[in-house]
């Protein structure tokens, strides 16, 4: 086992790779040399890392040479141009984007839930969608303890999953609401603040947006179940940061409410908050800036045998993204899997 790994983070100015260098800082990970790529639009523009400065430095094929982890977070099209080069220079690459998730070579991975798929990679590792991650993270105990027949969810997503362009769209039109500006559309089809839309990602023929196609196919990925029930909804809501997720979830075998809350008290990565004499339950700013999922609201589904509800909310940019490359990348050094 080296010492220190060498790091390029691609996408580095974004808001997901901004965290990437956060976390790698704040999470003590054994950083050698790091490297910030962007576009041609940023190079030479400095990003904090470590408490000094890094210049970023535009992304080419050329940029991985002696990098031990790639970690990408510059859009699908930039993953596939790039990631290939960066797996033949001898990195491995953890990517953030839809390009590779569902390609059958490629370890869908989330390390709470299925890190032994890490165990057969060939040089990529595809973080999952920022809503499949929180939900699988939730469901795992119940998968687990009493078997997952069917899944039907609805998101509430931040805007910082669409990026910094969506951030200061959200600011811009909240401000011009509240001072007879004029609101300006140009990041989402329609107005997002004091607004919803049930649209993220494009519409497929059938009627489900790809943000739903993608929750839908991951999950029973990374569960190995493909013929498990799921259906979704998902919803931009004028948030910040963070996701809400309202959870059905109708299970193979019995298990009362009080059952689900105590094996969620002993799994990893979640925090149960889920009190309602104390108004306690998962709201996006209580999880904003960890790496937990939280979940709430657990009761039983009374139309329905074995059927429960869920209310379970994580940080998109940190868990949802960031926390969970950070984490794989982990896992492969404690389990000597960069070769
Ligand atoms: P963002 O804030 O818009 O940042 C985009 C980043 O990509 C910036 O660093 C940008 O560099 C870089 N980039 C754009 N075009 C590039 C090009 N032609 N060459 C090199 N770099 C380029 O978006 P974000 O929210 O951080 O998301 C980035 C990507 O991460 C998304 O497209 C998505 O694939 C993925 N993502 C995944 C999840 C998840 O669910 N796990 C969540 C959010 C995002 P400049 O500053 O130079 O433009
Ligand atoms: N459209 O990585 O807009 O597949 O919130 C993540 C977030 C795609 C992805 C979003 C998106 C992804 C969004």
């Amino acid at each position: 086992m080296a010492d220190t790994y060498n790091i390029a983070v691609a996408g580095a100015t974004g808001a997901v790779g901004t965290v990437m260098l956060t976390l790698l800082e704040q999470r003590g990970f054994p950083v050698g040399k790091v490297r910030a790529l962007a576009s041609e639009r940023s190079a030479g523009q400095k990003v904090p890392f470590a408490g000094g400065e890094i210049e970023v430095e535009e992304l080419t094929a050329e940029s991985f040479e002696g990098i031990d982890i790639a970690l990408f977070s510059a859009g699908a099209a930039r993953s596939k141009e790039f990631a290939p080069a960066a797996v033949n220079a001898g990195a491995v690459v953890i990517d953030n984007s839809s390009a590779f998730r569902m390609d059958p070579g490629v370890p869908l991975v989330v390390p709470e839930v299925n890190p032994e798929d890490l165990k057969w990679h060939e040089g990529l590792i595809a973080n999952p969608n920022c809503s499949t991650i929180q939900m699988v993270v939730a469901l795992k105990p119940i998968l687990d303890a009493v078997g997952i027949r069917r899944i039907v969810v609805t998101t509430f997503q931040s805007v910082s999953g669409t990026g910094n362009p969506a951030i200061e769209e959200l600011f811009a039109q909240s401000e011009a609401m509240l001072e007879s500006g004029e609101v300006k559309v140009e990041i989402y089809p329609h107005q997002i603040a004091f607004n919803i839309l049930p649209h993220i990602d494009y519409f497929h023929d059938n009627g489900y947006t790809n943000e739903e196609v993608k929750l839908i196919k991951e999950t029973r990925k990374i569960f190995g179940v493909p013929d498990m029930g799921v259906t979704a909804t998902c919803v931009r809501v004028p948030v910040f940061n963070s996701h809400s997720e309202s959870v059905n979830v109708q299970t193979i075998r019995p298990v009362s409410a009080e059952e689900v809350r105590r094996l969620m008290l002993d799994a990893p990565g979640i925090k149960v908050v889920d009190d309602p004499t104390t108004n306690s339950y998962p709201m996006p700013l209580m999880a904003e800036g960890t790496d937990d999922v939280f979940v709430g609201r657990i009761r039983a589904d009374e139309s329905a045998d074995n059927a429960l509800n869920l209310w379970v909310v994580s940080d998109n940019l940190r868990k949802g993204a960031a926390a969970n490359a950070v984490q794989i990348a982990e896992y492969l050094v404690e389990h000597e899997l960069l070769e």
